[in-house]
């Protein structure tokens, strides 16, 4: 079978949507690190859409920090890949051409102001700099926001600022020769699952920044801007199975193709000094504060994930269709949206939470997905503080009890102690596995050692809540009971027969 790109498109059948903008004509506006599935099923789409209406400065060249997979797969694509959206209503598929180039930079940029991505920061043309590097990118201590300088990848760009490996370190380096070049700044675009993520990459790079040269430093606070936004759209990682349906449709090879949900939601801050593509045309939501969306998103859909992802893969479940459609889990994840998260939201006027709250259940149920809860699981000690965490705390602050939080927490417990409820490994996925493996084996399978021992890891919990016995005593209860009757038993229990 032949390969999807530029020169093969005219073989599409007609009835796949393309892009009709002449590709030749467009200039790349966007650099974009981390060009994984996510990117390209949510904000690449956006863009396809000002390319159409004729935004011509707003192409996109992607970057892979991790593994050069991505570009070997796109490269020889022209950046061409096949959007599949898909519910149990079908599969609509359409050929986006947003992507000009990808570059593959795995390790960072080893070859120091040789590397081809370093050109494409510092190019005047680039006015945004897109991230999704997932929570570990930022190289930040989650439990505060603030740069780890601890952290071996930001210790090794400190000492060598010419061949950065982390993101952070990349951006700083383009962005000091930038100035040396008299260019103003790239805004920097996070879009990425962390609270507050536009404040909390702004307050990471200008530290490292200034940590570099105060006087750089100075230049970056002053000058570099970091809009907040809210992502959202379910992309679970594209399976080999999605290649051969999709090629096969397509009628050409696809080898990278992404599968996604009909429902997307993009709020962004509207603070963009270097210029932006009219985003709001392509159905974004422009706004002056992005935080009440930031806390509706990451409370009710993530933190519900996680939860679904700990205690489904407890009970045997592989995806979460799968888990919401066990019994109990649709019934205690609503009862967690209602009685425990739904208090702490402050939301505009007009908002309407019951539906976006029915509709997350029955996204939760999209059977055509296939979202692993192994894929959610991974990187808990990034995600957890975000989205159970701050619903807890703020929780506490009220005078009211953290009810089924307290069962998601014990469910991430039990899952990075490593070993499943019939005794078999897990292979958990987590920049901090190692540590948390360790304090599990040492603990031992007893809820009243291994709740205090994890609960006292300070970069997840901080070190308030662990002191409180209204966080301690109900989560220790909940890895009791998890140990006792197992996810599947407890669950059923707890969220009744709904
Ligand atoms: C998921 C998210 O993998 C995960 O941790 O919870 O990627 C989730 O699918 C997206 O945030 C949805 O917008």
């Amino acid at each position: 079978m032949q390969r999807l790109s530029m020169r093969n498109l005219g073989q599409l059948p007609a009835g796949i949507a393309r892009f009709s903008y002449d590709r030749n004509a467009l200039t790349s506006g966007i650099v974009h690190l981390g060009i994984g599935a996510f990117h390209r099923a949510h904000q690449a789409v956006i863009i396809e859409d000002c390319l159409e209406r004729g935004e011509t400065g707003w192409g996109i060249i992607g970057a892979s920090l991790r593994s050069p997979e991505t570009a070997d797969a796109l490269k020889p694509q022209d950046g061409l890949y096949a959007l599949s959206v898909r519910d149990a209503q079908g599969e609509k598929l359409r050929v986006i051409g947003a992507v000009q180039d990808v570059i593959s930079a795995p390790g960072g940029l080893v070859s120091g102001d040789q590397h081809p991505l370093l050109a494409q920061l510092v190019a005047p043309r680039t006015k945004i700099a897109s991230l999704t590097i997932t929570e570990k990118g930022y190289c930040h201590d989650p439990a505060t926001g603030t740069l780890n300088e601890a952290h071996p990848d930001i210790i090794h760009d400190l000492e060598n600022p010419q061949t950065p490996r982390s993101a952070i370190g990349i951006l700083a380096l383009a962005l000091k020769l930038r100035r040396a070049s008299g260019h103003n700044p790239f805004t920097i675009l996070t879009c990425d699952n962390l609270p507050a993520n536009g404040r909390t990459v702004k307050r990471v790079i200008d530290r490292f920044c200034t940590m570099l040269d105060p006087d750089f430093g100075k230049w970056v606070t002053d000058n570099v801007a970091c809009p907040s936004s809210m992502v959202d759209r379910i992309v679970p990682a594209t399976t080999d199975e999605d290649r051969q349906r999709i090629s096969a449709t397509l009628g050409l090879e696809d080898r990278w193709p992404v599968v996604t949900e009909p429902f997307f939601q993009w709020v962004v801050e509207d603070h963009f000094p270097a210029g932006r593509p009219d985003l709001a045309a392509s159905g974004v939501q422009l706004a002056s504060d992005v935080t009440p969306f930031e806390h509706m998103k990451l409370r009710l859909l993530n933190g519900a994930h996680s939860t679904i992802a700990y205690l489904g893969y407890l009970a045997g479940h592989e995806t979460v269709s799968d888990t919401i459609a066990a019994p109990g889990f649709a019934a205690l994840i609503r009862a967690m949206m209602d009685e425990d998260i739904t208090p702490t939201l402050n939301m505009p006027a007009g908002t309407d939470l019951d539906a976006y709250k029915s509709a997350l259940i029955t996204r939760f149920r999209n059977p055509a997905l296939r979202h692993r809860t192994w894929q959610i699981a991974m990187d808990g000690s990034q995600k957890i503080p975000q989205r159970l965490l701050g619903t807890i705390r703020d929780r506490l602050a009220n005078g009211a009890p953290i009810g089924h939080l307290a069962l998601g927490v014990a469910g991430w417990m039990r899952y990075v102690s490593g070993l499943d409820e019939k005794g078999a490994a897990i292979d958990v996925r987590d920049p901090m596995a190692a540590k948390l493996r360790a304090i599990a084996d040492a603990a031992g399978p007893v809820a009243e050692r291994l709740a205090p021992a994890l609960m006292a890891v300070q970069e997840i919990f901080g070190s308030e809540l662990p002191a409180d016995p209204r966080f301690a005593k109900p989560v220790t209860e909940a890895l009791a009971a998890l140990y006792a009757k197992g996810a599947g038993a407890l669950v059923r229990e707890t969220g009744g027969t709904g």
